[in-house]
């Protein structure tokens, strides 16, 4: 079997799901549609930005004259600390289930300028995006009832974030959602069975075959997975067996900055145009147990597929049946890896 040819399906180890690949109907790679780079300017300071240093918010609180990172309680904030605490099971047989959650919900500006994002700001500027992230998975996990925080990022407004100003979330809660849930007991069946973390041993094998590599650091390694479902979905993985954010050392910090930009530059630069995605951190859950079988990583969902215009929808058969994806892992990865490493607005 030819997995740039034969149209086959892919398992993913981390999920315990399959995804569908057709690279027939892609045959040759895809060279870039000539677009009109996307060059629209924000202001540095914008008046009627609920994020910006110094603004009123939504919720009639006023934020300070920040000039690094500012966390702030989300004012809709979808989880709550202070809920009674309850459960009720009702219906045939006890299937309806329902049980009362607390939590607390974090948005993080990443830098009072506006107009900035991630690819776009200097490289300690962002050093100290990844210390708020310590800091906020350390913090948030001490409470005594969080057992899991989520760290997030939804960025630009095709992905339904609400404003331009560079910013993440953090959900922290009682239970852990259930992605990063199947994804722990994954890495903890493999762990106990061959006694080694799965991404730990996924990642060398992936430095072996080198074709879905996009770009490597002292510390980190940033790929497309075997098992992608978006077109340009990449991982970044630590080389390292670490288990979250708070155990990566003041170098790999700097090391992750530094990719995490370089990574920005790329995807920003396959379409011309400020590359928008939903961006997941996975580490170990804050409940006080030790995980030597979790890897902390980093998920990109980016959801363009074409150009800076053409949307891969998740609709029809893949919302009721599985996921699919036409080019292949490998395909996107060379993609991703043969760009430039200098921002396109920099070179007009
Ligand atoms: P996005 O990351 O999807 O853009 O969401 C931004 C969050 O900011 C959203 O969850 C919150 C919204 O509830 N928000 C405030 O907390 N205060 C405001 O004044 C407006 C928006
Ligand atoms: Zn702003």
């Amino acid at each position: 079997m030819d997995l740039q040819e034969h149209p086959h399906r892919r398992y993913n180890p981390l999920l315990g799901e399959w995804v569908k690949v057709s690279p027939h109907r892609t045959k040759r790679p895809w060279q870039g549609q000539v677009e009109k780079p996307q060059l629209d300017t924000l202001p540095e300071y914008d008046e009627k930005c609920y994020l910006c240093p110094g603004n009123e918010r939504a919720g009639g609180h006023t934020n300070p004259k920040y000039d690094g990172t500012f966390s702030f309680t989300n004012d809709f904030a979808a989880l709550i600390p202070n809920v009674p605490e309850g459960s009720s099971t009702t219906g045939p047989h006890g299937m309806l289930k329902a049980e009362t959650e607390r939590g607390i919900c974090h948005v993080i500006c990443f830098s009072p300028r506006h107009d900035l994002t991630l690819a776009r700001m200097e490289h300690e500027d962002i050093r100290k995006v990844v210390d708020l992230w310590a800091n906020e998975y350390r913090e948030l996990g001490a409470v005594d009832y969080i057992n899991h925080v989520q760290i997030f990022e939804n960025r630009g407004a095709v992905m339904g974030c609400s404003n331009p100003h560079p910013h993440g979330q953090v959900w922290a809660e009682e239970n852990i959602p259930d992605i990063p849930a199947k994804e722990l007991e994954k890495q903890k069946i493999y762990f106990e069975e061959h006694g080694t973390p799965l991404l730990m041993d996924y990642l060398a094998y992936e430095l072996e075959q080198k074709e879905r590599i996009v770009l490597e650091n002292e510390s980190f390694v940033v790929l497309v997975p075997y098992w992608a479902v978006w077109p340009y979905e990449v991982m970044v993985l630590p080389r390292r067996s670490v288990s979250n954010i708070v155990g990566l050392t003041e170098i790999e910090r700097e090391h992750l900055a530094s990719i995490i930009k370089v990574l920005g530059i790329k995807l920003d630069n396959l379409f011309k145009t400020s590359f928008p995605y939903s961006m997941g951190i996975h580490q170990a859950p804050t409940d006080g147990k030790s995980y030597p079988e979790v890897q902390f990583h980093m998920h990109y969902a980016p959801p363009l597929l074409r150009s800076a215009t053409v949307k891969k929808f998740m609709v029809g058969y893949e919302l009721m049946g599985m996921p699919q994806r036409d080019i292949t892992a490998e395909t996107s990865a060379r993609s991703l890896r043969e760009l430039p490493e200098i921002h396109y607005r920099e070179t007009l």
